[in-house]
């Protein structure tokens, strides 16, 4: 009788759904059983099997996922095949190179899925289309579609889709607020750390298929022969995955680590040693990407010290990867001392050297010309290099977006980017066109993510950051997904499926970057945060290791107005759009009210088409920007009984953090800027009750060391 009750009680311990805390590490790959009674049955009697023939790695890969993901959408374990049961209804797994995917591009990593008599067919052109073909027909079940009749095809429009880590040897991140690196190099090769595949896994979920695992500011460590180790045993984590492994380079390795005399990229014993060690690498990982170069910026060493060009550097690496399938990743971040106007170097540097890189290297350019600010303008190159093809850089970490505090989605600041018309070969000449490679006919194409990853439980930090990492992967793969949707099948597999909350979270994701905007740099104020942490305002920033690192080289605020008059009357800067750009934003009153400040500098007392004084809208957007948290912290409140207690308390409570900043910059900014404007606050707004010497101390207590 003991037996039985106890035995009872175990049965029903073990039925109960598993009530845990959720701590965000599964991050949107939840996979929990599907509640609606009506589609687990429709699921369950579509998905009796899944069968899968041929010993390919990743197609392995996505049975195994598709299995894991049903048992647990499904609540029962389903049995792979190595051929179709004839008697039930299953899913068929294969890699077809003709399958019709659809799609601009004729990609490899495209799929096809859709009803062949009884069974589903998941096909795709190679391993990784049929994993990426996997995820999709997951995220049908994850979010509730149906699956009657499906038909679903898919071809990215990006082909290098990467993230690139700016992560250091000893396990610190620059610019990551989530913790340490992912990467345990004092443990590697011999332990590989479950959370690598977990990591894989959720990138190949959003179709990422590269990643760059070290710092641009790189260590020469990582080319020695005991790290490469360590690199071929990740790539050996990522290859089930269809994700190929790329390094960070330091330009002057040959002398660190090679005992060379020189880095110049003409000199024959240094292009022996990139050869030789290019061909050590690939011995060792033979499906390695390539290398990503960060030269001659910021202090780090390049070509130009030896008197070549980006352009020299570049096609050396090129020639050291020969016949073997890689690709060289060269960065246009790129401004020297001493120029009038930092916006302009990049293009400077990089615009006269169109045409001379050899045809295994891309550039590749930040969103905006100056260093990954709330909103820029697109970057002036996009569309002037038409023969080089060019990898879009955005920032995923929100360095200058608030860290892990501030909730800021990004798939709308990505896709302002994207979207952005060059007009350099008439209207519809978007950056998105540039950057997959059918404005100028280009054979490679690439976008690339700075990771906002770390060892944090959850991943991100913000618990919310999650869905910026994967709004990356699922624009790099189609950008022209709205954000919303986006934000859509994201909460609803990683936060919660009740229509209602879902709703309130996407309007409220959607809103944030806007939000964010608003309370920190409106009207196109730009580069005005804390020295060096990035962090908080510091508008009155005036001094510091070189002027354009700098608040008062940007904003320009004086008696008169604000702004940088990037026109023909100030650094001209404008000139290096085309003309249907430059003659829209050239003129004030077309220029877009968010680039405004990027452009002109504006009289204070100067009407806008918004019917206030420049000073009047910006004090308005700095309120009403910081009232917005508010709202934000509002509809988080409402959304509380759909949502995870954990979750919940752990966003709301980074949200309150959020709106005493927004509190803090808005202050900041307004109290700095009407030392100069000498203006009043304008009704309703009340002024500040601090003084700007109360708010000044705070960027102090930040700037501790
Ligand atoms: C800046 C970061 C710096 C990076 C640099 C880069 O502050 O840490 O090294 O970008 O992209 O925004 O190279």
């Amino acid at each position: 009788m003991l037996l039985r009750s106890l035995l009872l009680l175990l049965a029903v311990v073990a039925a109960a759904p598993r009530c845990v805390a959720d701590d965000g590490y599964r991050l949107w790959l939840k996979y929990d059983r599907v509640a609606d009674a009506s589609r687990l049955a429709q699921y369950r009697a579509a998905a009796q099997f899944v069968a899968a023939s041929g010993g390919d790695a990743v197609l392995t890969t996505a049975a195994a996922e598709l299995q894991r993901g049903l048992q647990g959408l499904l609540g029962q374990a389903v049995p792979r095949l190595a051929a179709p049961a004839s008697t039930k209804r299953g899913i068929l797994l294969a890699i077809d190179p003709s399958a019709n995917v659809s799609g601009s591009s004729a990609s490899r990593d495209g799929y096809q899925i859709s009803a062949q008599g009884k069974n589903l067919v998941v096909k795709g052109r190679s391993g990784a289309g049929v994993l990426y073909g996997v995820f999709a027909l997951l995220r049908q079940l994850q979010t509730g579609q149906s699956v009657a009749n499906l038909s679903l095809t898919s071809s990215p429009r990006i082909q290098y889709r990467l993230l690139n880590h700016w992560d250091n040897p000893n396990g610190t991140v620059e610019r990551g607020y989530a913790g340490s690196s992912i990467w345990k190099w004092n443990e590697l090769p011999q332990r590989l750390d479950p959370r690598y595949t977990d990591y894989a896994r959720a990138n190949a979920s959003i179709g990422i298929n590269g990643v760059a695992i070290n710092n641009v500011n790189a260590s020469a460590r990582y080319l020695t022969a005991e790290y490469l180790d360590k690199v071929k045993a990740l790539a050996g984590v990522m290859r089930p995955y269809g994700i190929r492994v790329y390094l960070s380079v330091f330009w002057a390795a040959p002398k660190v680590i090679g005992g060379l005399k020189t880095a110049d990229p003409l000199d024959p014993q240094v292009q022996q040693w990139w050869k030789a060690k290019t061909d050590e690498i690939y011995r060792a990982i033979p499906d390695f990407g390539g290398f990503l170069v960060k030269a001659n910026s910021e202090g780090e060493p390049g070509p130009q010290d030896y008197g070549r060009n980006h352009a020299d550097g570049a096609n050396m690496l090129a020639t050291a990867l020969g016949t073997h399938d890689g690709i060289v990743m060269w960065r246009a971040f790129v401004y020297k001392a001493g120029s009038d106007d930092r916006f302009k170097q990049a293009y400077e540097e990089f615009k006269p050297l169109d045409g001379k890189f050899s045809p295994k290297v891309l550039v590749q350019v930040k969103n905006g010309p100056i260093d990954f600010q709330a909103r820029e303008p697109f970057h002036p190159l996009f569309g002037a290099m038409p023969q080089t093809p060019l990898v879009l850089e955005v920032q995923i970490t929100q360095e200058y977006l608030g860290m892990a505090t501030h909730l800021v989605y990004l798939a709308p600041m990505f896709k302002e980017c994207l979207d952005a018309d060059t007009q350099t070969k008439g209207p519809g000449s978007t950056v998105a066109r540039v950057v997959d490679g059918s404005l100028d006919q280009h054979r490679l194409s690439g976008i690339a993510g700075v990771a906002n990853i770390g060892t944090d439980r959850n991943w991100t930090g913000h618990p919310m950051g999650q869905a910026n990492w994967y709004a990356f992967g699922r624009l790099a793969w189609d950008y022209t997904l709205p954000s919303a949707a986006i934000a859509k099948e994201w909460t609803q597999m990683t936060l919660t499926r009740e229509p209602k909350a879902v709703a309130t979270i996407v309007e409220l994701m959607d809103r944030s970057r806007d939000v964010y905007v608003r309370y920190t740099t409106p009207l196109g104020l730009h580069h005005i945060m804390g020295q060096n942490i990035h962090y908080g305002p510091e508008p009155w920033l005036a001094q510091a290791g070189r002027p354009d690192w700098t608040a008062v080289y940007y904003h320009k605020a004086d008696s008169l107005g604000l702004g940088f008059n990037r026109t023909a009357t100030g650094s001209n800067a404008l000139a290096l759009y085309s003309a249907g750009v430059q003659q829209q934003w050239g003129n004030p009153t077309t220029c877009p009210l968010n680039y405004l400040l990027w452009f002109h500098h504006v009289g204070w007392k100067q009407p806008l088409r918004t019917g206030r004084t420049l000073w009047n809208e910006l004090v308005t957007r700095y309120y009403t920007g910081a009232d917005s948290v508010t709202w934000m912290q509002q509809r988080w409140a409402s959304v509380q009984p759909a949502v995870d207690p954990a979750l919940h308390a752990d966003v709301a409570a980074r949200l309150a953090i959020q709106r005493r900043e927004a509190l803090w910059w808005r202050d900041a900014c307004v109290l700095y800027f009407q030392t100069f404007s000498k203006q009043p606050i304008p009704a309703p707004f009340a002024p500040p009750t601090r003084t700007l010497a109360d708010v000044k101390t705070l960027v102090n207590l930040y700037q501790l060391k």
